[in-house]
């Protein structure tokens, strides 16, 4: 990394996702020269800290990103659609966290370990869309496998903790848990349902055919990742009473024959991974274990004793992190080392 030092704007810096982005920031050693911190009018004279001193927090607005180099999005794919173009007509190159333009053909969509080339891209809209982060940690497992076996479709249910809806999903997940233990009624407030002693099958909205909106970012954000349309992706998204860690099994079907222990071989040497796979000493991924961890732990790897090429894995990863601050963070290192 060269001299230079870069001005970063964090917008939703309030968040669950922008507060662990500031950590990133930090734990990574980012060259940075300046950072603003960019939420709504409710956080207006807050003060977070960052690098041992406090940051004020300012309302995010169009005019936010002058002398911006990097802004780093988390503020609700609402929000993204109405300031990102604003912060790259300022300049400022947009990592975005949202749904907003993951799909948009001239948008990249990127995950450093998988397709790093496309990160080029930005130069056209200044925005670079960061995937779901079921998405994320299933491609960092499934990449090193596609490129030597081929996959033909990937089956998916996920375990998807609260963090991932918010701090308000944070919240509530742990007053049910005092209430309970209180003898109290539960509330529920962010579900449609209590959570706490229970799994929804429900993660965004529905839509016509019948799958949710966060089932639908799986199959299409994997095609576009993978640059590969004719790639089978069919997914069950769950929200389970966990604080932070999506887990996920995966059934694959590869093109050519692979065995476990060649999958174990090649994720030993995969970049962003760790391989936790020791049944006899009940070792596997753990939500529990992933949390504030960098990797993608992937562990019951076995073969589909049903069909002739199939594998199966257990994948976890702390979704804050690689599912959304630390992802975002990676694709403004590649682009200071770079592009910029
Ligand atoms: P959160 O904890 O609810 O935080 C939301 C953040 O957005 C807060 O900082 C909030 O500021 C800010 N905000 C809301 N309305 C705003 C406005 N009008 N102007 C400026 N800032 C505004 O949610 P989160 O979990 O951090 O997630 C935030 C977003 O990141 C999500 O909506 C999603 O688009 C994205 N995300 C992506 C992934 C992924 O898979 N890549 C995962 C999780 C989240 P206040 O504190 O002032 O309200
Ligand atoms: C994760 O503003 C919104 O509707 C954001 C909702 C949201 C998203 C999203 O669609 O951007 C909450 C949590 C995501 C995501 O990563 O797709």
């Amino acid at each position: 990394m060269g001299e230079r030092k870069f001005n970063v704007a964090v917008a939703g810096a309030t968040g669950a996702v922008g507060g662990a982005m500031l950590k990133v920031l930090e734990r990574r050693d980012f060259p940075l020269n300046n950072l603003r911190l960019l939420a709504s009018e409710r956080s207006e004279g807050r003060k977070l800290k960052f690098r041992g001193e406090e940051v004020a927090v300012e309302v995010m607005r169009k005019d936010s990103f002058a002398d911006i180099d990097i802004a780093l999005f988390s503020a609700g794919a609402s929000r993204s659609f109405e300031f990102a173009p604003a912060a790259a007509a300022a300049g400022a190159v947009v990592v975005d966290n949202s749904s907003a333009y993951r799909m948009d053909p001239e948008i990249p969509l990127v995950v450093p370990e998988v397709n790093p080339h496309a990160i080029a891209g930005y130069k056209k809209h200044g925005i670079i869309a960061n995937p779901n982060c079921s998405t994320i940690q299933m491609l960092v497992a499934l990449k090193p496998i596609y490129d030597k076996a081929g996959i033909k479709r990937i089956v998916v249910s996920t375990y998807q903790a609260v963090s991932g809806t918010g701090a308000a999903a944070i919240a509530e997940l742990r007053r049910q848990a005092e209430d309970f233990a209180a003898g109290r009624t539960i509330k529920h407030e962010v579900y449609p349902h209590q959570i706490l002693f229970n799994c929804l099958p429900h993660i965004d909205i529905f839509l016509d055919n019948g799958y949710t909106r966060e089932e639908m970012k799986m199959v299409n954000e994997t095609r576009k990742i993978f640059e590969d349309n004719g790639i089978g992706v069919t997914a069950t998204t769950v929200r389970v009473p966990v604080f932070y860690g999506h887990s996920e099994a995966v059934n694959i079907e590869t093109d050519r024959k692979i065995s476990a222990s060649g999958v174990k071989d090649l994720l030993a040497s995969a970049p962003g991974v760790k391989v936790v796979d020791g049944p006899d000493l009940a070792q596997y991924p753990l939500a529990v274990d992933c949390e504030g961890k960098f990797e993608t732990m992937v562990g019951r790897i076995r073969e589909d004793e049903s069909i002739a090429n199939g594998i199966n894995l257990w994948v976890v990863a702390d979704n804050i992190l690689k599912g959304a601050a630390l992802n975002a963070v990676q694709i403004a290192e590649v682009l200071v080392e770079k592009y910029l």
